[in-house]
C-alpha cells in the first residue's frame, strides 16, 4: 500500500499538486471535488475541519455544482480526529458538527476513500451520503484503543447501517475492516480500481445526478436499530460474552451504552448521549493514558544520535542458534515477516522437535481461522534445520538463543566469529548477561548486539534491543527499524543486569517474596495485581512456568518456599501443584498445604506475620519498580520514560489503560512514591534508597511523562 514516499496513486494530476495543509475545492463537469491534503494521515484537526466546511458551503452555494467528492491526497483517507488536539481548548468547527454539515448538504456527497478511514475519518465518512472505496483500503472506529468512543455520531450511524451485533464488534475492537469486506455490510457502496479512485468517484457521482439520486442520510435509515429495539439482553450478552477481554477498562461499556442508545433513543438524543459518554471518557486517567501509549509506541523509533537517516544493514536471511522455546518463536516472527530462517541445533532430535511445534503453533492458528493453510506451508518452506554451524556463514543476521550462561554464549561467539560472513549481525537473546562481554570474545564488537525476546517469543510484542558500547551505529540502527518489521514494538535499552524490564521486575519480586513472610499469602498478591490489571501475579506465573527452572535436587538448600515446593515435587501447573493446587483443568485453588508452609517459614524467619492491606501489597510492589525505572533512566539504560512503560506494557501485560509503571507513577504523585520509599528506608533497608531522579524530580515538581 501506500507508504509516506510513495503517496497513493489516486488518478488525477490535481489530488497530487493540491498544497500541504489545504483544502481545495475544483469544480469538473457540475461535480465538486473537495481534496484534502494534511500529511502525514490527513488527521482531522481545525484547520482541516474548517476547510472543509467552508468547500462544503461553496459547493452547496454554487448552482453549477450538482454534486460533491470528498477526497485525500497522499497516503490515506482522514485516519481521524487529530489526537494532539484533546486535552486542549476546542478550536474551529467540532468534528460532529461538520458530520452533520456534510449530512444536511442539499447535493449529494460521495466519499472517496483510500488509505484507513479510521474514527472520524469513517465518520466523516458516514456524513456523506455514498461511499466508493479501492479495495485495499480499510475503515474502522479505533476510538476504543485510545480508551474513548467515536464522538462524532459514529456510534450512532454505524448501526444504522451494519446492524446492532456487527456495529458493537466493530466499535468496541476497533478493528479495521477491508474495503470488500465493509462493502459487503453495507458501508461501501462501490469499489475503485486501485489506481483510479478519483475518477471512479467523480463517474459515481454523475450517476448519482444522472439518475436523479439526490443525498441519502444515514440517520434516516432506522430499520436496523428498529430490529434491535425491545432487546436489551443484545447488550447484556455481548458484555457478558467479552467480559475477559473488556476486564478493567472503562471505554467498551460506554461503547455498548452509546450503541444501546442509537437503538432505543430518537438521532438526536442518541448524539447527545454519545457526547456525554464521550466528555467523560476523554478526560478520564484511562483515556489519558492510552494516547499516551498511541504516542509513546512511535516514539521509542526516535533514537537522539541515530537520526532517521542512519544508514542501516540489509536482513534478508537469518540464522539462529538454538530451536528450543526461544529459538522456534524468535524463526517465528522472521517467517511470519517472508524472511527466511537457518535454525541451528547440535542434535537431531532437539532439531525435528523444534520444527515440529514451529509447524503445530502455525496449524494452531490455521484451525482457529488466523492463518491461511497455505501459509503454514509457505512460512515453513522458508526455514531450514540444520545440525551444520557451517551454515550460518550466509545470513544477513544470526540470533543465539542458547542456555542462559555466559560460558555458553561466549563459547558460540568465538565460533561465530570465525564463520559468520563480514558485516554479519551477531546478537544475544540473552535476557540478563552483559552483552559487552560477549561481544568482547569476538574480533566484531562493533557487529555485537542483544535483542531481547520476550517468551513466548512469537507472541510477546516487546523486543529489547540492548545497545552494547562498541555496536556501530548502523547495527543498532538496524536493529531498531527490523522491529517494527517483525511484528515489535523494539525499545533500545543499555547494558546492565536484566536490562529494563528484568531489573524492574527483580524488585517486585524480592517484594512479592516479603509480603508472603511478612503476612500476605502468595493468593493475595497475586489477586492483588491481577485486580490492578495484570494477567496474572508472580505466584501464578511461577507456576505457569514450572517452578524447577534452575533449581536441581543436588544444589536445593531448602530454604526458599519455592525449594521447598521443588522438594516436595510440587512444580507448578505441569505437576498438579505447585503454590496453587490445580484440578484437572489446571483451575487453580489456593493450597492448604502452602499455607501451612507459608505460615512455617515465617516462624523459622522468627517473623511475626501481620495483616497487610492490598493498598499496601501494591505500593510495595510496584513503587520500588517505579524507582528502579528511575535509576535505569539516570544510568541512561533507557532513553525516555515512556520507553520503559512501553517495555512493560509489551513484556509483561501491564494494563495499557494505566499507561505504564513510569506514567502510573505520575498518576500516583511522585511525592507520594518517594514517602513511601523513604519510609521503607527507614523501616526495612537501602534497598529502598531512593533514586536521586526521584527526589529531584519531586523537588522541582515535575512528572516523568508529563501526560497524566
Ligand atoms: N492524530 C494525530 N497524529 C496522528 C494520528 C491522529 N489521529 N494518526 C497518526 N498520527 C501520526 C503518528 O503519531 C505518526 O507521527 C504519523 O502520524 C504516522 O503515523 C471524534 C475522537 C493511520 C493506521 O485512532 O492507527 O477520531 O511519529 O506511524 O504506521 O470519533 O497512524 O510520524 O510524528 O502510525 O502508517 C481515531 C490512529 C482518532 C487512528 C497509520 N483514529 N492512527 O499507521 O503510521 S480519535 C485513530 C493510526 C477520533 C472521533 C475520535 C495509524 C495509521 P510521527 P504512524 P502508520
Amino acid at each position: 500500500h501506500a507508504s509516506p514516499e510513495q503517496p497513493f496513486n489516486l488518478g488525477g494530476s490535481d489530488v497530487a499538486d493540491t498544497q500541504s495543509g489545504v483544502t481545495d475545492l475544483k469544480v469538473e463537469d457540475g461535480i465538486a471535488i473537495v481534496t484534502v491534503n494534511n500529511p502525514p494521515v490527513n488527521a482531522l484537526g481545525a484547520a482541516v475541519r474548517d476547510g472543509v466546511a467552508a468547500r462544503m458551503r461553496e459547493a452547496a452555494a454554487d448552482p453549477a455544482t450538482e454534486a460533491v467528492v470528498l477526497i485525500c491526497a497522499g497516503r490515506t483517507f482522514f485516519a481521524g480526529a487529530d489526537i494532539t488536539e484533546f486535552g486542549k481548548p476546542p478550536k474551529g468547527i467540532p468534528l460532529g458538527e461538520l458530520v452533520t454539515l456534510i449530512e444536511d448538504m442539499p447535493k449529494p456527497v460521495v466519499a472517496a476513500i483510500h488509505g484507513t478511514a479510521l474514527g472520524g475519518g469513517l465518520e466523516m465518512a458516514l456524513g456523506c451520503h455514498y461511499r466508493v472505496a479501492v479495495p485495499s483500503a480499510r475503515v474502522g472506529l479505533p476510538e476504543v484503543k485510545l480508551g474513548i468512543l467515536p464522538g462524532a455520531g459514529g456510534t450512532q450511524r454505524l448501526p444504522r447501517i451494519v446492524g446492532v451485533e456487527r456495529a458493537l464488534e466493530m466499535i468496541t475492537s476497533g478493528e479495521h475492516v477491508p474495503a470488500p469486506k465493509a462493502k459487503e455490510a453495507g458501508l461501501i457502496d462501490e469499489l475503485a480500481p486501485e489506481e483510479g479512485l478519483r475518477q471512479a468517484a467523480l463517474d459515481f457521482a454523475k450517476r448519482l445526478v444522472a439518475e436523479g439520486k439526490g443525498p441519502r442520510k444515514v440517520r434516516d435509515l432506522s430499520d436496523k436499530v428498529e430490529a434491535a429495539r425491545g432487546k436489551p439482553e443484545v447488550f447484556a450478552d455481548f458484555a457478558k460474552a467479552n467480559a475477559r477481554r473488556f476486564r478493567g477498562f472503562e471505554a467498551p461499556a460506554a461503547c455498548i451504552e452509546a450503541v444501546k442508545a442509537a437503538v432505543e433513543l430518537p438521532f438526536e438524543q442518541g448524539i447527545a448521549k454519545e457526547r456525554d459518554l464521550f466528555l467523560k471518557l476523554v478526560a478520564g486517567t484511562q483515556s489519558k493514558a492510552q494516547r499516551y501509549v498511541f504516542f509513546a509506541e512511535r516514539e521509542v523509533r526516535k533514537i537522539p544520535d541515530l537520526p532517521d537517516d542512519t544508514p542501516t544493514l540489509p536482513v534478508n536471511s537469518v540464522g539462529i542458534i538454538g530451536a528450543g522455546t526461544m529459538g522456534g518463536g524468535i524463526a517465528m516472527n522472521f517467517l511470519n515477516a517472508g524472511i527466511p530462517v537457518t535454525i541451528v541445533e547440535m542434535k537431531q532430535e532437539a532439531l525435528d522437535r523444534g520444527l515440529s511445534v514451529i509447524r503445530k503453533n502455525y496449524e494452531a492458528s490455521a484451525a482457529k481461522g488466523r492463518l491461511k493453510p497455505e501459509d503454514v506451508e509457505k512460512r515453513m518452506s522458508l526455514i531450514t534445520g540444520t545440525l551444520d554451524f557451517e551454515a550460518l556463514s550466509t545470513p544477513d543476521l544470526v540470533i543465539e538463543a542458547v542456555y542462559e550462561n555466559m560460558d555458553i554464549k561466549k563459547d558460540v561467539f568465538r565460533r561465530l566469529d570465525k564463520i559468520a560472513k563480514p558485516g554479519a549481525i551477531l546478537a544475544s537473546n540473552t535476557s540478563y548477561l552483559n552483552v559487552d562481554e560477549i561481544a568482547s570474545v569476538t574480533s566484531r564488537p562493533e557487529s555485537v548486539i542483544g535483542m531481547h525476546f520476550f517468551s513466548p517469543a512469537n507472541v510477546m510484542k516487546l523486543l529489547e534491543v540492548v545497545r552494547a558500547e562498541k555496536a556501530s551505529k548502523e547495527v543498532v540502527a538496524t536493529a531498531v527499524k527490523l522491529a517494527p518489521k517483525i511484528g515489535k514494538i523494539g525499545v533500545l535499552v543499555g547494558v546492565c543486569y536484566g536490562f529494563v524490564g528484568n531489573r524492574m521486575l527483580a524488585e517486585r519480586q524480592r517484594e512479592a517474596n516479603r509480603l508472603v513472610e511478612e503476612g500476605a499469602m502468595p493468593w493475595d498478591v497475586d489477586r492483588v495485581l491481577y485486580e490492578f490489571g495484570l494477567p496474572m501475579g508472580p505466584f501464578a506465573m511461577s507456576d505457569l512456568a514450572g517452578l524447577d527452572i534452575g533449581w536441581s535436587r543436588e544444589t536445593s538448600k531448602g530454604e526458599t518456599l519455592r525449594e521447598k515446593l521443588c522438594e516436595m515435587d510440587r512444580r507448578g501447573q505441569k505437576t498438579g501443584a505447585g503454590f496453587y493446587d490445580y484440578d484437572a483443568n489446571r483451575k487453580a485453588t489456593p493450597s492448604p498445604i502452602v499455607e501451612q508452609m507459608v505460615l512455617d517459614h515465617s516462624k523459622q524467619k522468627g517473623i511475626t506475620r501481620r495483616q497487610i492491606s492490598d493498598a499496601e501489597i501494591l505500593e510495595r510492589l510496584i513503587y520500588p519498580m517505579i524507582n528502579e525505572g528511575a535509576k535505569i533512566l539516570e544510568e541512561g539504560k533507557a532513553i525516555r520514560a515512556s520507553d520503559i512503560d512501553m517495555v512493560w506494557i509489551n513484556g509483561y501485560g501491564w494494563p495499557v489503560y494505566r499507561g505504564g509503571p513510569m506514567f502510573y507513577a505520575d498518576t500516583v504523585g511522585l511525592e507520594n512514591v518517594l514517602a513511601r520509599m523513604e519510609q521503607w528506608e527507614r523501616e526495612i533497608g537501602p534497598e529502598f534508597r531512593p533514586s536521586d531522579l526521584l527526589r529531584r524530580k519531586v523537588e522541582a515538581g515535575e512528572t516523568f511523562t508529563g501526560a497524566a
